[in-house]
């Protein structure tokens, strides 16, 4: 989603600028823009497209200042034009925004009556004109700046400049991401600190409702109530979050191979003795987990889908009561939380808006809240009772694969805690699982080793409109994750169905132009499951089966195998998601798509 980043230093800055939207690049935009002030004025560059694009112009235009702010945007409102994109301006105000200003219609009439003309339809140029209006009133640029932003309404973060105050930078936080990063001489504000990455290591992280002045050597932060506030600086290992391609060709597929490697890190330290360290997701773990009757799981997208292979465990292996739901919909609807409700967020980056609202509306009629998030220095790590981090790394590519199963790893993890604490896991079972998640890494390896094989039938879904994905049990949301991830990349429609369901709607579908992909291990289902694709074949569908040589699924005319290696069934997931994962990313190389950052998605979902 948008990604902000603003600058005051001595020096030029706007290459500073450019390199931190080249670095949020990986978030997903549509246009770009920065602003900066230069003798006493604005001056602004705003591109369609890429950053290339606007670095291209900065370039050629000669924009420079010591301060500015820039903005890479994910259109909400309106279209990604030149006009909407990011900064917007009203006189010698310029502001970036992240997030939704929900009533701009009312401010948009209420300044438009006051005589200010706007030139975009987003709901963000309300902003740095209820600023001007704001200032008009008297007072000095913070306290206009105050007093704009208790009359909006929604989740955002700001950046805004002031022509005739080059010595500071304002900042907002109000329900969308924003750090501060530390220089010498100098001083930053981003979304996201990998933005920063080259410039510092030092980065102070805000609270809701903080308001940020920034100058060349002194950072202020004011906290919700108004009171000047001092927020502890953390030092970053650079080196841990440095991320590029190296060989590969795409992020994904780089992202695809660590899953071995990103596995092991999940697993690391959190088992010995082949139990599960409870207090490896905090301290009153232990507690909590004995005292649980129920488990809610909250989170969106791929999160969602693992949350969803979660519940399966819950039930199966911990012997709770489980649901699982889109944290959108949670948190609008009128909920009736269990007694004694454990709440779990997942969410990649922890900073997405659905999940952390939810969390908000939910957290004090549950018995507590553990979140699974890959970024320890997130809101949604700092907002829950109990996190555990996965260590997956770095992860830039739009479509998320090693977030998903070291997702999946953490909560096998927390499905063996808690079924202890209740007394429901044999310590003998525990081992046995532990010892098939320890193996899993060379698993991973073996199925790396199927790519090429992938890779050659991908080109058979180029040309088709429709996928069919199928699974049965807690396969089933790996059905729905490979779905989802076709879709994300290759722009083919694809959906996953319970295989039982085939015959209440979606065989009515089948023929030879929508190929059906099924995860089919052996399991207890496996005979039911196979059934159901041989009433796929019996309507001229194609099928292509990823199984295990007991599921003894044979090969013939329309039924493709991919021998997958054995598996315990428990985790049986986590690898069978994997070769899903390999056939997106060949069918949307075949096609030709943006791959690690798809048309209209965003990686940190940062707005409702
Ligand atoms: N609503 C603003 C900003 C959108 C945003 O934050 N996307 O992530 C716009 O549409 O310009």
């Amino acid at each position: 989603m948008c990604g902000i980043v603003g600058a005051i230093g001595e020096r030029n800055i706007t290459d500073v600028l450019i390199e931190g939207l080249r670095r949020l690049e990986y978030r997903g935009y549509d246009s770009a823009g920065l602003a900066v002030v230069h003798g006493g004025a604005i001056e602004r560059e705003r591109q369609p497209g890429k950053v290339q694009a606007l670095a291209d112009a900065t370039h050629a235009s000669g924009v420079s200042g010591q301060i500015g702010i820039a903005h890479t945007r994910w259109a909400t409102h309106g279209a990604p034009t030149q006009d909407n994109a990011h900064p917007h301006q009203s006189g010698d105000i310029a502001v970036v925004h992240n997030g939704i200003i929900e009533n701009y219609e009312a401010l948009r009439e209420q300044l438009q009556a006051e005589g200010y003309v706007f030139t975009s339809q987003t709901d963000t140029e309300v902003v740095p004109h209820l600023i001007q209006s704001e200032l008009k009133k008297g007072g000095d640029f913070m306290a206009a700046v105050r007093r704009a932003v208790a009359q909006l309404h929604g989740a955002f973060a700001l950046g805004i400049v002031r022509a005739t105050e080059p010595q500071r930078l304002l900042a907002v936080r109000q329900g969308s991401p924003l750090v501060v990063g530390l220089g010498i001489g100098e001083n930053f504000i981003s979304s996201d600190q990998l933005a920063l990455l080259p410039v510092t290591n030092r980065f102070i992280y805000l609270e809701e409702g903080d308001f940020i002045e920034l100058k060349r050597d002194q950072v202020t932060i004011w906290d919700a109530s108004g009171a000047v506030i001092a927020r502890p600086s953390v030092e970053l290992d650079a080196t841990v979050h440095a991320s590029s391609k190296g060989t590969y060709k795409h992020y994904m597929l780089k992202e695809i191979y660590e899953q071995p490697a990103a596995i092991q890190r999940t697993l690391a330290g959190r088992v010995s003795n082949g139990q599960v360290a409870i207090d490896a997701f905090g301290p009153q773990a232990a507690e909590l987990l004995s005292k649980a009757k129920h488990v809610q799981i909250l989170a969106c997208g791929t999160s969602y889908h693992a949350g969803y292979v979660a519940k399966y465990w819950f039930e199966a292996i911990a012997g709770v009561s489980c649901h699982v739901e889109v944290a959108s919909e949670f948190r609008y609807r009128t909920t009736v939380l269990p007694a004694d409700t454990l709440l779990v967020t997942i969410s990649q980056s922890g900073e997405t808006a659905d999940t952390l609202a939810a969390l908000r509306e939910v957290k004090s009629r549950a018995l507590g809240s553990l979140c699974i998030c890959n970024v320890p220095t997130s809101t949604l790590v700092r907002e829950s009772d109990l996190a555990f981090i996965t260590h997956a790394g770095p992860e830039i590519g739009v479509a998320s694969t090693k977030a998903f199963t070291t997702q999946l790893v953490a909560l096998m993890l927390l499905v063996l805690a808690t079924g202890r604490r209740q007394g429901n896991l044999t310590a003998e079972r525990e081992r046995d699982i532990v010892a098939q998640l320890a193996g899993l890494p060379t698993l991973c390896d073996e199925v790396l080793a199927m790519d090429q094989a992938i890779e050659r039938i991908a080109a058979e879904f180029g040309d088709k409109h429709h996928t069919l994905f199928l699974g049965r049990g807690a396969q089933y949301p790996v059905a729905m994750e490979g779905a989802l991830k076709l879709k994300e990349i290759s722009y083919i429609h694809a959906e996953a169905y319970p295989a039982g369901e085939l015959k209440h709607g979606p065989l009515a579908l089948v023929d030879q132009d929508m190929p059906v992909v099924a995860v089919a291990p052996k399991n207890d289902l496996i005979d039911k499951l196979k059934s159901n694709l041989q009433e796929v074949r019996a309507r001229a569908g194609v099928l292509y089966v990823f199984a295990d040589h007991a599921a003894d699924v044979r090969a013939e005319p329309g039924i493709k195998v991919f021998s997958m290696p054995s598996v315990a069934d428990e985790v049986a997931p986590i690898l069978y998601t994997i070769p899903l994962q390999l056939l997106s990313y060949h069918v949307a190389v075949i096609k030709g798509t943006d791959v690690d950052q798809p048309r209209n998605l965003a990686k940190s979902v940062t707005v409702e």
